[in-house]
């Protein structure tokens, strides 16, 4: 890669106040919410339209600029971060609704456009954009679509994936692609939209989408468990899933109520501590309905499956509920954390949390997991606090051994190294262990098509 940029080529594309070089706007935007490396870009662009993407990319091609793109930068696998002195290409103001159709319904917006608002802008219309997490507030639908976001609501509404009938991608050729132009019904040969889709901006740079919408689910019901085991929170999701039409089935452990304490000082739900809290949510369906699933709870407490149990009275309790689940992120970041989102198969979570949990405790004795995720579609989330008695180094050197094993055991169950945050740089090295070396090798064919120069987020899955 050239060393100096030649930004000023870029006068005939872009405002002067579409480039920075500011230093706080190329330290913010020049990374997302990982906390293992100092970013350094050498510009930021600021494009308004998808004219301007092609005109960077096109630019880009030809002086040999690396180019990294950026959404709301709330990511978790380092696959927004400019190390290298690459240009970031923030999408933050092409943040416009283009076109709402009630008919289908769906909406076309630019890729800027923050999650929440597009849920809001869904709500406005009497729809409902279901995609949803914590950090709804910051990021951005291209961001979301680059790394197939899931989130708390895919145990019922899916991944991201599930929701773009239409993407508006620029290649690394500079190419604009109109993929799928909001078709639900398309057997026109290869559907390229979904490559672009979890590509984590290493193919294209996506500029619109058109998203789906469905109708807001009716009134919805949140319950918090206390639970002894693993196993009985699998016997609960099985039964209370036969009767109620869940919309998430999310678990954390006592170690991660602790932190929500004492960091965000949340109380307990209940009057002790359990070994693990289940929070679920479902749609209700009437009052026929909601007495067989306190029936199906009364059942189970009284059985000894379901230790105890708390139903939330009203919306503000429901969201004091959900943030005991949400916002455990924001109470295991006073201290380095070590964190991993990984997925198996649903009936097999119970074994995998077991065996690594087995693992840390004998090879890493001085650590303690904190445990939380989306248990009900398979994907857990594992973090580590530094100890209070061990420095970063040494703390860091540990977690590659941590990732070492971890990875090994996904590869042995079967299941993948990132259920939803992407590989980014974190992921990178162990790539292998979800994906088999034909995988990778038509992974790498396909961006050999799409970004022949390598411009695109180098560095960035393999
Ligand atoms: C969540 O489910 C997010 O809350 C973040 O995916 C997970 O901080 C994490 O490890
Ligand atoms: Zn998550």
């Amino acid at each position: 890669m050239a060393k100096k940029i030649p930004l000023q080529k870029l006068s005939r594309i872009l405002k002067p106040a579409q480039i920075s070089q500011d230093p706080q706007d190329l330290d913010i935007y020049g990374r997302d919410w990982t906390d293992l490396y100092q970013p350094h870009p050498s510009a930021i662009l600021f494009p308004e339209t998808t004219k301007q993407v092609q005109g960077i990319v096109q630019w880009a091609l030809k002086n040999k600029v690396a180019l990294v793109p950026s959404g709301g930068r709330t990511g978790l696998s380092a696959g927004a971060f400019a190390l290298h002195g690459e240009v970031v290409v923030s999408l933050a103001k092409m943040n416009k609704v283009l076109h709402f159709d009630a008919t289908e319904p769906s909406v076309q917006v630019q890729a800027g456009v923050i999650t929440e608002n597009l849920q809001n802008f869904a709500a406005s219309k009497g729809f409902y954009y279901p995609v949803d997490f914590a950090s709804r507030g910051s990021s951005q639908i291209g961001g979301n679509i680059a790394t197939n976001a899931g989130g708390i609501k895919v145990l019922r509404y899916g991944m991201t994936r599930q929701w773009v009938t239409g993407l508006q991608v620029v290649t690394g050729n500079g190419d604009i692609l109109d993929l799928n132009k909001g078709l639900i019904k398309n057997a026109s040969g290869y559907d390229l939209r979904h490559l672009f889709i979890g590509s984590e901006g290493t193919l294209g740079i996506i500029t619109e989408a058109t998203i789906a919408l469905c109708p807001p689910p009716r009134d919805l019901q949140v319950v918090v468990l206390g639970l002894s085991s693993l196993e009985m929170i699998m016997t609960v999701f099985e039964k209370i899933r036969d009767v109620a039409q869940l919309t998430a089935y999310e678990m954390w452990t006592d170690a991660a109520q602790r932190c929500s304490r004492e960091q965000l000082g949340y109380a307990d739900p209940f009057k002790q501590s359990m070994p693990f809290y289940v929070l679920f949510e479902y749609e209700k369906q009437g009052p026929e309905n909601d007495e067989k699933i306190l029936d199906l709870i009364e059942r189970l407490s009284s059985q000894g499956v379901i230790q105890d149990a708390v139903l939330s009275q009203n919306s503000q309790q429901d969201r004091a509920f959900w943030k005991l689940r949400e916002d455990l992120t924001e109470a295991t970041s006073h201290r380095p954390c070590y964190k991993n989102d990984v997925s198996v198969r649903v009936s097999q979570v119970p074994q995998f949390l077991v065996t690594i949990d087995q693992m840390i405790k004998k090879d890493y004795p001085d650590f303690s997991v904190v445990w939380f995720g989306h248990i009900g579609d398979g994907n857990l989330h594992i973090n580590i606090l530094q100890p209070e008695s061990m420095d970063v180094k040494t703390f860091l050197k540990r977690c590659h051994g941590v990732d070492k094993a971890l990875f090994k055991a996904i590869e042995d169950f079967g299941g993948s190294i990132s259920a939803e945050h992407g590989v980014g740089l974190v992921k990178k090295p162990y790539l292998k262990h979800s994906r088999s070396k034909a995988e990778i090798s038509a992974m790498k064919a396909l961006k050999a098509i799409f970004d022949p120069g390598g411009i695109l987020n180098p560095g960035k899955i393999f």
